[in-house]
C-alpha cells in the first residue's frame, strides 16, 4: 500500500526463499550512519521530527542490511499464477478450519470490530487468514533491518522505503516501542494484518482501549484495525463483495479491467453479462476476470470488492479473501457454501488481473 498497505506474503514462495537462504547463508552488514545518504536521512529526521542525530545514528548503526532481503525484493515474480493455482493456496481446508477456530476463540473481539466498522467478522478473518494464516506467518525480520536495507541499499524503491522507515521511526516513538524489537516481513509489513508503518499510523486502532495499538499480540487491535482500514477505503455495510457471472455471449470488448469501479450493475447487464444481485442498476461494479486452465472465470465485484483491493491491489487477492470469508462463514454456521464460480468462458477476451503483489508494491 503506497500510502497503504501490506501484502499477502507469498507463503509458499517465501518458504522456498527462506530455505534457500539457510542453505546459502546470505550475508548481512551493518548500516553505516556516517554514509552520506544515511547521514542525510538522519539530518532530515532531526529537522522534520526532532530526532536526536546522535541517538538515531546509534540506532541505525544497529540495523543490518541483509542480502536475503535484497534478493527477496528483487526476485522477479516467477510467473503469474492462474486463479486455479492461486486460490487453493489460500482457500484450503486448514485455513478454513483455523478461521472457524479463531472465530470461536476471539468472537468478542471480532464482533466488536464488526460493530465499529460495519465490516463482517468473516471478511476481517479472511484478510488475516490470507495475510498471515491468523498470525502463524507474520515474518521474522526485524522491521528496522528490512526497512533500512530497502531504504539505503535498494535504489529502485528507496524513495518508498525511506518514507516507510521515516514513518516507522515516528511510529515506534509514538507507540513507545523499542525500534529494534518489532518483526515483520522482508518488506517491513507488520503484525497479523501486515500493515506497513504508514498504514499503521493512519489506520491502526486500539480496539480494547488499553492505550496501545498492538498488531502483533492484541487481537482486538488487529481486528479493529483491519475493519477500520476497509471502512476508510469504502466498505459499505451489508452489501455483497462479489457474485459469479455468466459471460457467455456477453460483449466484453474494450471493457476496462483495471482495479476500478468503472462499470455499474446496469452497464454490465447491458453488455449481456448475467449475474444475480439485489443491488440497483446504478450500483458501482467491475468485471473480475480470473484466468484458469482452459479459460476465464468471470465474476462481478461491487464496492466492497474494490475496498478489499485497496488492501492489496490484486483481483485474485480480493477474490481469495472473499472466498475464504464465505467458506469460514458457511462452516461455522453449518450453511452450504454459496457457489463462487459461474460457468467458464473458454476464450479469454479480457486479461486476468492480479498475481503476487510485490509486497508493498504500489498499493
Ligand atoms: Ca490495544
Amino acid at each position: 500500500m503506497l500510502t497503504l498497505v501490506i501484502c499477502a506474503m507469498p507463503v509458499v514462495l517465501s518458504g522456498c526463499a527462506d530455505a534457500l537462504a539457510q542453505a546459502t547463508g546470505p550475508s548481512s552488514r551493518p548500516i553505516d550512519p556516517a554514509r552520506a545518504d544515511v547521514a542525510a536521512f538522519i539530518a532530515d529526521m532531526n529537522q522534520k521530527h526532532g530526532f536526536s542525530v546522535e541517538a538515531l545514528g546509534h540506532l541505525l548503526g544497529q540495523a543490518e542490511s541483509k542480502e536475503f532481503i535484497l534478493q527477496a525484493i528483487a526476485k522477479p515474480a516467477e510467473r503469474t499464477l492462474r486463479w486455479d493455482e492461486y486460490r487453493p493456496r489460500f482457500v484450503l481446508e486448514r485455513r478454513i478450519d483455523r478461521g472457524v477456530e479463531v472465530y470461536g476463540q476471539r468472537q468478542v473481539e471480532l464482533e466488536c470490530a464488526q460493530a465499529a466498522s460495519g465490516v463482517p467478522a468473516d471478511i476481517i478473518l479472511g484478510i488475516v487468514g490470507v495475510e498471515t494464516f491468523y498470525g502463524e506467518n507474520i515474518g521474522k525480520h526485524r522491521v528496522l533491518d528490512a526497512l533500512s536495507t530497502l531504504a539505503f541499499d535498494y535504489p529502485p524503491r528507496q524513495e518508498f522505503f525511506r518514507k516507510e522507515l521515516e514513518q516507522y521511526l515516528v511510529m515506534t516513538r509514538e507507540e513507545s516501542l523499542d525500534a529494534l524489537q518489532p518483526v515483520g516481513s522482508y518488506a517491513g509489513a507488520m503484525g497479523l494484518p501486515q500493515f506497513m508503518p504508514s498504514s499503521f499510523r493512519a489506520y491502526a486502532i486500539d480496539g480494547d482501549a488499553d492505550g496501545k495499538r498492538d498488531l502483533w499480540n492484541d487481537w482486538a487491535d488487529v481486528f479493529s484495525s483491519v475493519g477500520n482500514y476497509l471502512k476508510v477505503h469504502g466498505w459499505r455495510g451489508d452489501e455483497p463483495v462479489m457474485v459469479p457471472a455468466d459471460a457467455n455471449n456477453a460483449r466484453l470488448d474494450g471493457i476496462d479491467t483495471k482495479l476500478a469501479l468503472t462499470e455499474t450493475v446496469g452497464s454490465l447487464r447491458a453488455r449481456g453479462l448475467r449475474f444475480e444481485t439485489d443491488l440497483p442498476a446504478s450500483a458501482p461494479a467491475m468485471l473480475v476476470a480470473l484466468g484458469v486452465a482452459g479459460g476465464t472465470e468471470y465474476r462481478v465485484g461491487f464496492s466492497n470488492f474494490y475496498a478489499i483491493t485497496r488492501y492489496n491491489r490484486s483481483q485474485m487477492y480480493a477474490s481469495a479473501v472473499s472466498d475464504l470469508a464465505d467458506a469460514i462463514a458457511a462452516r461455522r454456521t453449518g450453511q452450504p457454501r454459496p457457489p463462487a464460480a459461474g460457468p467458464l468462458l473458454p476464450s479469454t477476451p479480457a486479461p486476468s488481473a492480479g498475481g503476487w503483489s510485490t509486497t508493498t508494491s504500489g498499493r
